[in-house]
């Protein structure tokens, strides 16, 4: 077999790859505009997990709770699940059983599992883990822009901006070939970096701001205070292209400069000098204003990332050429994951649940009653934590999410899941979540089978089969169709993913993310196609946004004002620290996969709690001694790591780990009240010396 091309599997860079499945499945690099040709250490280590040694090989079922885990077939393992879901359905009603999805699914499988939810088990409970991921930002832009892709532009148009600026993401160590697209020290282009640590990001900045933890809404009014009092705001394009800025105005007025510093910390010039980058790089190529979960993780996400597109609006960015505003996907599929149907308020095409012509529409095209169509059910922290109570759901099947590990307030979602009556869970490992189930089903990978992405930049890609999967694995679609039938229903949910994309093209015509002209043939041959993509416009859609109008009913983008706020819980005398969690190069998410991977985990094989010496001090700890960090939820055991990169009020764990070291034991799960968007990026915890 020659050599078949694709994409990593991991996050939603979707860097381009080769696989060699006669060499081992070797990983090769493949040039394309977003990768250009490079790959991080888990795009390389990807083919790892392909190996039977460490993923599920069978169906593993329990009797009771305190039963082990044993190996099934596929038959009984099956059974089992659609007796429990119409047992449960039958003397609790169809809510009473829920489905967690998650943003690594291919299109197909996040289309095909909405559907599932609705049709087959007919029930509301459908969300998944990208709640937890890009729903602030995706909140925000739905208001301010009338669609929420998150880059409204291809990458490439980063690289030739001449002012980019990062809040709260760390692209050198999430999307590393996208750090070449970045401004670098002495390339005449300038990078502004908001992060309360010095990351590999921030230290190639041109200018780092570091904020404490959860204060960037008012350090984004304190930089639109100083564009607008010096002159430097867009009034020709405010007043041509948006409506509400004079709300803005009048609340940015009250974050002058050194009410700023006092609030976040970050001296006044260095907001100075940060206006005058935003401000220059217009004429220099253009100016892009992005966003990543550091801003966007926090019980007030929504506001923040209304408040930078506020900036951006008055900068006169959005929509300009070479300039704009966009927030950076995660998850491999967390921009299409969240344009199908597996969010609890949502139909296909990113169309609402409760939208009466959405729902015509979508039941059309299923061949169901619209009256049967459920309405929106609980989006994921709320269902999370209605597992098992009075009135919530009895049943939960989890597809491509480990809660145990990435949920907030861990602790929390594993007493609900022990509280469940049934559990199922299809993984590709025994995730820390697969071992609370009941039945687990062990499902194909990305190199086994065929599937459409949508990369961050909203650009539809195709995942090629190389390799057969292992005997005794199913794909998942394979395993919803099957699961349907079981439920009575022979037809409408297909195992073959072109069959699904066929159908997901016309559930989603008409649609805010329209994908009925995206071509197979097109994706097949690697040409560019961006939705929205409606069907007999052009065949590459719409790579660019908001040229002439935005997608608001009237055509113009809207300013979004709110005053800042402390976190949801502030530091006292007991926690007197702020914690902060995310990422680290090596690991990916819930580290269920990365966990397994040899060469990955000898790159990474531990947590730790980074801090500034000057606090380690204070503890009388030193570099690598175990220490505790305590919360009001909970606790983690990690040790210490020294450094002068992060502020001294504040302290950084990775969330890749499981068991007493899973850094969401402590974590805040107080929710946004637009997006549910928790609190992972800021809560207050104190420090403890640990026994070795
Ligand atoms: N190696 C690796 N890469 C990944 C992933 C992974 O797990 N591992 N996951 C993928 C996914 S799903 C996602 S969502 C992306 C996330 O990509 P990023 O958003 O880049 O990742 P994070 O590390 O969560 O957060 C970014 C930065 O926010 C900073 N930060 C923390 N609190 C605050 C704050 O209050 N304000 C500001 N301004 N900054 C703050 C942190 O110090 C951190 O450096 O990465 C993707 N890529
Ligand atoms: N403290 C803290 N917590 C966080 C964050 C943070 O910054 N700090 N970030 C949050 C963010 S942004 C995210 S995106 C979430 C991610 O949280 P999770 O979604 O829990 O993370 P993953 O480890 O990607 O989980 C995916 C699971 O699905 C499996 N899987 C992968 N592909 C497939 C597939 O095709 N089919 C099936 N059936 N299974 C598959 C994997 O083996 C893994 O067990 O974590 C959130 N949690
Ligand atoms: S940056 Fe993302 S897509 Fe690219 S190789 Fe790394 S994990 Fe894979
Ligand atoms: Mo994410």
């Amino acid at each position: 077999m020659t050599a078949v091309p694709t994409h990593c599997p991991y996050c939603a860079l979707q860097c381009a790859m080769w696989l060699h499945p006669d060499d081992g499945v070797a990983v090769e690099p493949r040039d394309f505009p977003t990768n250009r040709g490079g790959l991080c250490q888990k795009g390389w280590a990807a083919a790892e997990l392909l190996d039977p040694g460490v993923r599920l090989a069978t169906p593993l079922m329990r009797d009771r709770r305190d039963a082990p885990l044993r190996p099934v077939t596929w038959d009984a393992a099956l059974d089992r699940i659609a007796a429990e879901v119409r047992r449960i359905r039958d003397a609790h009603g169809p809510d009473a059983v829920a489905v967690f999805g998650g943003g690594g699914l291919t299109n197909e499988k996040a289309y095909l599992l909405g559907k599932f939810a609705r049709v087959a088990l007919g029930t509301a409970n459908i969300d998944y883990n990208g709640r937890f991921c890009m729903s602030s930002a995706a909140a925000a832009a739905g208001r301010a822009f009338g669609i929420d892709r998150g880059l409204p532009f291809p990458l490439t148009d980063v690289g030739t901006a001449g002012t980019v600026m990062l809040v709260g993401a760390n692209p050198a160590e999430t999307m590393p070939p996208l750090a070449g697209h970045l401004p670098r020290p002495g390339d005449g282009r300038a990078l502004v970096v908001a992060d309360p640590r010095s990351t590999p990001t921030a230290r190639a900045a041109t200018v780092h701001l570091q904020p404490a933890p959860g204060t960037d809404l008012a350090l984004a009014y304190g930089l639109l205070h100083l564009v607008i009092a010096r002159g430097l705001a867009d009034h020709a394009y405010i007043a041509a292209r948006t409506t509400g800025f004079e709300e803005a105005r009048r609340v940015a007025a009250g974050y002058w400069p050194a009410r700023v510093e006092r609030i976040t910390g970050v001296p006044a010039s260095a907001l100075e000098t940060a206006v005058e980058l935003l401000a220059a790089g217009r004429s220099r190529g253009g100016t892009v204003v992005l966003t990543g979960r550091g801003a966007e993780q926090h019980s007030k996400g929504t506001d923040t990332v209304h408040a930078f597109i506020n900036l951006a609006l008055a900068l006169g960015l959005p929509g300009r050429p070479g300039c704009g505003f966009g927030s950076l996907t995660g998850q491999g599929n967390g921009q299409g994951g969240r344009e199908h149907g597996q969010k609890a308020d949502q139909l296909p095409g990113y169309r609402r649940i409760d939208d009466p012509g959405a729902r015509r529409h979508v039941a059309r095209v299923w061949g169901v009653d619209e009256a049967d169509l459920p309405g929106p059910g609980l989006p994921a922290r709320e269902l999370l934590n209605a597992l098992g109570t009075p009135g919530g759901p009895r049943a939960l099947l989890v597809f491509g999410s480990n809660p145990v590990v990435s949920a907030p307030d861990a602790g929390r979602v594993q007493r609900r899941l022990a509280a469940l009556d049934f559990l199922a869970v299809t993984d590709l490992v025994r995730s820390e979540t697969a071992e609370h189930a009941d039945v687990v089903l062990p499902a194909a990978q990305w190199a086994e089978e065929d599937g459409t992405m949508t990369n961050l930049e909203g650009r539809v890609l195709l995942r090629r089969r190389a390799v057969d999967p292992p005997p005794g694995v199913r794909t998942d679609l394979e395993i919803v169709s099957a699961l349907a039938r079981r439920l009575g229903h022979r037809d409408g949910f297909p195992a073959d993913p072109a069959e699904v994309f066929a159908e997901l093209r016309r559930a989603s015509a008409g649609g805010v993310a329209d994908y009925s002209g995206v071509r197979p043939d097109r994706l097949a041959a690697g040409e560019p196609v961006y939705w929205p993509c409606p069907a007999g416009g052009p065949p590459e859609g719409t790579p660019r946004l908001f040229a002439d109008r935005f997608r608001t009913p009237d055509g113009r983008a809207r300013f979004v004002a709110a005053e800042h706020r402390p976190a949801a819980e502030e530091t006292d005398e007991t926690f007197p620290c702020h914690l902060t969690t995310g990422r680290i190069l090596a690991q990916y998410q819930s580290g269920a996969q990365t966990r397994r991977s040899p060469t990955l985990r000898e790159a990474a094989p531990e947590p730790y709690v980074e801090m500034h010496p000057l606090l380690a001090e204070r503890l009388g700890c030193a570099d690598g001694d175990p220490v505790r960090v305590v919360s009001r939820r909970g606790t983690a055991r990690a040790p210490a790591r020294l450094t002068e990169r992060i502020r001294l009020d504040t302290v950084f764990m990775p969330f890749h780990w499981a068991g007493e070291q899973r850094a969401n034991l402590v974590t805040n799960s107080a929710p946004d009240p637009v997006s549910g968007m928790p609190e992972f990026k800021v809560c207050a915890v104190r420090l403890e010396r640990d026994r070795p």
